[in-house]
């Protein structure tokens, strides 16, 4: 009832700035949020229980209730699915491949070892996304993949690359959308090289053997190739770094990814929307995350940077040129809150921009009335969007405002066995 008498206000308001509430409601609720399966167990995955390999990107904290197998993680993420809002699908890294009969190496892998998650993903009514792994493995220990001076390593990278894209395509083919796939490699050298061009040389050529496989159906799966500043163990030096893949992507037709933690501390990347979309012809790939001084991965809120991304795709009119998918680990908190809170900001960007008043602020440029414009700008961040946003969560049948704690704290307490 509350929130019916606040929508009736706020739509009002909305409507009297040319702004159809409704329609920006619904067209919030149907973009598609690609929810990373790695965020329930701190990125561990699958091998370590085969007493292989196993451990992901560093994820801190403690917080007990990490999931510890598939079907765990399963339920969690559908959990967190049924607190959020609008379409989701869910990304899986191929060290989340659940060994029926056995453990395979990366270089091995069949569609057949994710067959659990496409079976889950259809009772789901959800559709799958894709990442080829390069991190966290024996032939990784030493920075380099896809980029290594030894022929043999490459090729057991390239192999795994190649049986990913079939991996992707059988999940398109078994959901019946494309499956989107990215490419992150950790390659890079924690101290000064002598040569940077080399490895350079070897990940074009070893992408370009990966990609040029025909007998994959493009329309199915989708490539991206994600660029990185630094990491830990790559501070110095990173092979695949955002000018290489800018223009490997462009040059090669694959989509670009961009992670928000990916660039300078002090660089934001909603600048860099429309100087990669009025070259690119494939979509952009964006991974939502939330660096605090480096790439730390911490859990998505609704801040400046992350409105600022979405109203860059508003007002240029490219959500039909964006894949989103979010890329953030926190050990320290609930991992479903994790996701619930992590997703529901990122929705909420996606409804905030899609209030924006982009038509008159754009007619106050034109006629160069910029005070104007920035006075409308500044209105509007006061605007009654927390009432739209109820409405929203309403229309969608999931818990407004916090309502949604209730639900996570009941499941908490129903998996406590796992502490
Ligand atoms: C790493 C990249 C990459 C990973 C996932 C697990 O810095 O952001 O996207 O987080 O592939
Ligand atoms: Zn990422």
């Amino acid at each position: 009832m509350n929130i019916e008498k606040q929508y009736a206000v706020a739509k009002d308001q909305y409507a009297q700035a040319g702004i159809d509430t409704d329609a920006a409601i619904e067209k919030a609720l149907r973009v598609p949020i690609s929810l990373h399966c790695w965020q329930a167990d701190d990125n561990v995955g699958f091998e370590a229980q085969c007493g292989v390999s196993g451990g992901g990107i560093l994820a801190t904290g403690n917080y007990p209730g990490r999931a510890r197998n598939g079907a765990e993680v399963r339920a969690d993420l559908a959990k967190s699915i049924s607190l959020i809002p609008g379409a989701q699908r869910v990304n899986v890294h191929s060290y989340y491949a659940d060994f029926t009969d056995g453990f395979m190496d990366r270089d091995r892998l069949e569609p057949k070892h994710f067959q659990t998650w496409m079976d889950w993903a259809k009772g789901q009514g959800i559709s799958l996304d894709f990442n080829p792994s390069f991190h966290a493995h024996p032939k990784a220990n030493d920075g380099f993949t896809l980029s290594h001076k030894d022929a043999e390593i490459r090729n057991f990278w390239i192999e795994h690359g190649k049986r990913t894209r079939k991996i992707a395509a059988a999940m398109a083919e078994s959901q019946g959308t494309p499956c989107n796939t990215n490419f992150w490699i950790p390659d890079g050298a924690k101290d000064l090289v002598a040569d940077s061009w080399s490895p350079r040389a070897r990940l074009i050529e070893s992408f370009d053997t990966i990609f040029a496989d025909q007998s994959v159906d493009a329309s199915k799966c989708v490539d991206f190739v994600e660029s990185k500043l630094f990491g830990i163990g790559s501070e110095e030096y990173v092979v695949g770094s955002a000018e290489f893949y800018s223009n490997y992507a462009l040059t090669r037709k694959v989509g670009l990814c961009m992670d928000m933690g990916h660039y300078h501390p002090t660089e934001t990347i909603h600048g860099k929307i429309s100087s990669q979309l009025l070259f690119q012809q494939k979509k952009l790939l964006l991974h939502v995350s939330r660096p605090i001084r480096w790439d730390s991965d911490h859990v998505v809120i609704f801040n400046d940077d992350l409105k600022n991304v979405f109203l860059e795709i508003q007002r240029g009119n490219a959500w039909d040129r964006m894949v989103f998918a979010l890329d953030f680990f926190d050990a320290s908190i609930n991992r479903i809150a994790a996701y619930v809170i992590g997703t529901r900001a990122t929705r909420k960007a996606m409804l905030y921009a899609l209030l924006d008043p982009s038509r008159l602020l754009k007619q106050y440029e034109d006629a160069g009335k910029n005070a104007q414009r920035l006075a409308l700008m500044e209105e509007f961040k006061t605007m009654p969007f927390g009432a739209v946003w109820d409405r929203l969560c309403e229309k969608a049948g999931v818990p407004a405002g916090t309502d949604w704690l209730a639900g996570m704290e009941a499941y908490e307490a129903e998996t406590i066995s796992r502490k």
